[in-house]
């Protein structure tokens, strides 16, 4: 008698649980329907990964992203739905939409996007003195290569122009075909630019780039630093590199373009200036007239980041080298103009 009585409790208990997990979990899900955002939805997932509405809750995001997509019409935007929904409906037309985005230009035929005209933000008041101050600044239409340039893009135009080796091609982990290349100089890469029919970008074209769109963020992808989102010094995450990546191995920036934080520093068209943002043009600034450095930006795979201040990842840290100095750590992308 007693033994069914405890066990009667404990039943009761049990229900007494299940239903209030169930009214729990039916007030999560109607607020997520309420907010009906894609942040919502994944606030309901992280708590009930396999509740009753966990595969209605994926398919809204899905929707959500798509509509995103459709909205901004960006490369980033239908590039990230292609990878995270290859059996979608709309897969071939998130394709076709991308197809439209990227397109092959110049000698060396890599894919370039276009950045679209306009005022953007430049510099970060919680920066170096030399990131300071926040300016808004008008960049005209440019064309800018999706990828680093790789050792084997290099190739074409060395086997092109008998022009000098780079001296990392004789290193093993240096010189995969589809690393970025590296120990080039400034002058070495003007050089490919220049046989490519592109130019280096200058330091506000690159950094509006790197913003891919976002105000005031701290990374392409937003504020916090993450091995999921680039290659920088150790490994963790998706990031499983000592060394420079293969390009495009993280997602891309919502412009489209990959690796503008961490793999490689791009070397940038601009003299290096400290005060130059206090009087630089507000209009497609081009550097000071001279200088003894070049502006480098975005980072590498050297960059052991301890603290956000310092980390070269951030779309606004200025860093600058020697244009005779080639390193294991700086590379470079193209720009043409529209
Ligand atoms: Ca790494």
């Amino acid at each position: 008698m007693r033994l069914n009585r405890n066990l009667l409790i404990t039943l009761c208990l049990i229900i007494s649980v299940i239903i209030l997990l169930g009214c729990e979990e039916n007030k999560e899900w109607k607020k997520a329907q309420q907010a009906n955002t894609i942040e919502s939805y994944q606030a309901y997932l992280k708590q009930f990964p396999s509740g009753k509405n966990s595969v209605k809750a994926k398919s809204a995001i899905e929707n959500l992203e798509w509509e995103k997509a459709e909205q901004s019409k960006m490369l980033g935007d239908y590039l990230i739905f292609m990878k995270k929904y290859p059996k979608s409906p709309r897969y071939a037309q998130a394709k076709a939409e991308a197809d439209k985005l990227m397109i092959p230009k110049g000698k060396d035929g890599r894919l370039m996007t276009l950045i679209p005209e306009g005022e953007f933000e430049m510099g970060c008041n919680e920066g170096h003195e030399d990131e300071k101050p926040v300016h808004k600044v008008f960049v005209k239409a440019f064309y800018i290569d999706i990828y680093e340039v790789t050792n084997a893009d290099y190739k074409k135009f060395v086997d092109a122009t008998n022009y000098k080796k780079p001296a990392s091609w004789k290193e093993p982990t240096l010189s995969g075909a589809d690393q970025p290349v590296v120990r080039v100089t400034w002058y070495d890469a003007q050089e490919y630019c220049k046989w490519a029919g592109k130019r280096l970008p200058t330091e506000a074209e690159w950094e509006k780039a790197a913003r891919g769109g976002l105000v005031g963020k701290l990374y392409p992808w937003g504020d916090k630093l993450f091995h999921d989102y680039a290659n920088y010094y150790g490994t963790g995450g998706k990031d499983f590199w000592e060394m420079p990546a293969s390009v495009g191995s993280f997602d891309p920036n919502r412009y489209g373009l990959f690796d503008m934080a961490g793999n490689v520093q791009e070397w940038c068209a601009d003299w290096y200036d400290a005060k130059y943002y206090s009087s630089s043009p507000n209009q497609n600034p081009t550097g000071p007239k001279s200088g003894t450095s070049v502006v480098v930006r975005g980072g590498s795979w050297g960059d052991d980041v301890q603290n956000t201040r310092d980390s070269g990842l951030r779309v606004a840290k200025r860093r600058f080298l020697d244009p005779y100095e080639a390193d294991n750590y700086t590379g470079f992308r193209c720009v043409m103009d529209k």
